[in-house]
């Protein structure tokens, strides 16, 4: 196993979305002893505590397309220079959310790195929604649309330079729940999907492998995975904001993880969307840090 430096960054934020709790991710992710067991690896782990959100809602103008933008702005911009900074140190980035908004400010701390990044975006959703397309308003659905250089000028633009990722380098796992706006482009800009149907039907084994065959000869130079725990089926990952039923199993996500680190291609990774108080008793926390676990070379024997 490949010893890593990795470097720790919580995002306590809510702002993308309506449901409060989830600012408490990061809190409810290290409870679970995510440093604990990233060490019993025998990785050694920076952690840069949390960047500072300022928890005060309702005070700015209210674009209904685009919720909170500016507290978005701000925390995005605030997580991308610190991204940054890990990758400039040869640290590997470990973000812990908050609401999946957050992957805003990851992917353009990444972007720069990378002369041809890849992205897994694990998740029920796609995140491809624009303040066009939106049906909620919410900005923690529009991610990975902003990342592909589609949306908000302002969210696109973060650290000055557009697009963070090539649409073409993102491959969604787990998406059962995608708007109308969201699969017009899909099929515009090629995004490579697995739904839970090829989930279903070729297994997460087949997926995997040939998710990983096709960032390969797609010569990626780096790899990130953005997992929102509403990727798995509610029943193991309550705790989150948006539950769609019929999701990614337990063994399934965690076949996923091993099979990412078994490919040695990731350089960053972040886990988003466990809110505490929707939760039982830190069961999303938990699964988070295990698969995390996996993720980074926990072998069984
Ligand atoms: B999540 C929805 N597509 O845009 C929207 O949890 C849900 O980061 C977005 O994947 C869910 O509001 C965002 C209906
Ligand atoms: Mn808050
Ligand atoms: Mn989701
Ligand atoms: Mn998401």
């Amino acid at each position: 196993m490949n010893k890593q430096q990795v470097s720790i960054i919580g995002v306590p934020t809510d702002y993308g979305q309506t449901r409060r709790g989830v600012d408490m991710g990061p809190s409810a992710i290290r409870y679970a002893g995510v440093v604990e067991r990233l060490e019993a690896i025998g990785h050694e782990v920076h952690d840069q505590g949390d960047i500072l959100v300022s928890q005060k809602h309702g005070s700015k103008e209210v674009d209904k397309q685009l919720l909170n933008l500016e507290e978005v702005i701000d925390i995005s911009t605030t997580l991308a220079n610190q991204v940054h900074e890990v990758l400039e140190q040869k640290k590997f980035p470990l973000v812990f959310g908050g609401d999946h908004s957050i992957a805003i400010g990851t992917l353009a701390g990444l972007g720069e790195h990378f002369q041809n990044l890849g992205v897994i975006w694990f998740d029920a959703h796609a995140d491809l929604n624009t303040p066009e397309t939106t049906p909620s308003g919410n900005i923690h659905g529009m991610p990975l649309a902003v990342s592909i250089g589609l949306g908000h000028e302002r969210l696109v633009q973060i650290r000055n330079y557009a697009p963070k990722v090539k649409p073409e380098n993102v491959i969604i796992i787990g998406a059962r729940s995608v708007d109308p706006g969201e699969r017009e482009l899909i099929r515009q800009q090629g995004i490579k999907v697995y739904t839970m149907h090829e989930i279903d039907r070729l297994g997460m084994t087949r997926v995997m492998e040939d998710a990983i065959a096709y960032l390969q000869e797609r010569k990626v130079d780096g790899l990130h995975l953005s997992l929102d725990l509403d990727g798995l089926d509610p029943l193991y990952t309550p705790g989150v904001g948006t539950p769609v039923p019929g999701g990614i199993s337990y063994r399934e996500s965690h076949l996923a993880m091993e099979m990412l680190q078994e490919s040695g291609m990731l350089t960053s990774a972040e886990f988003v969307e466990v809110n505490p108080i929707l939760d039982e008793k830190n069961k999303t926390a938990d699964v988070a840090v295990a698969l995390i676990g996996s993720l980074f070379g926990e072998t069984l024997v």
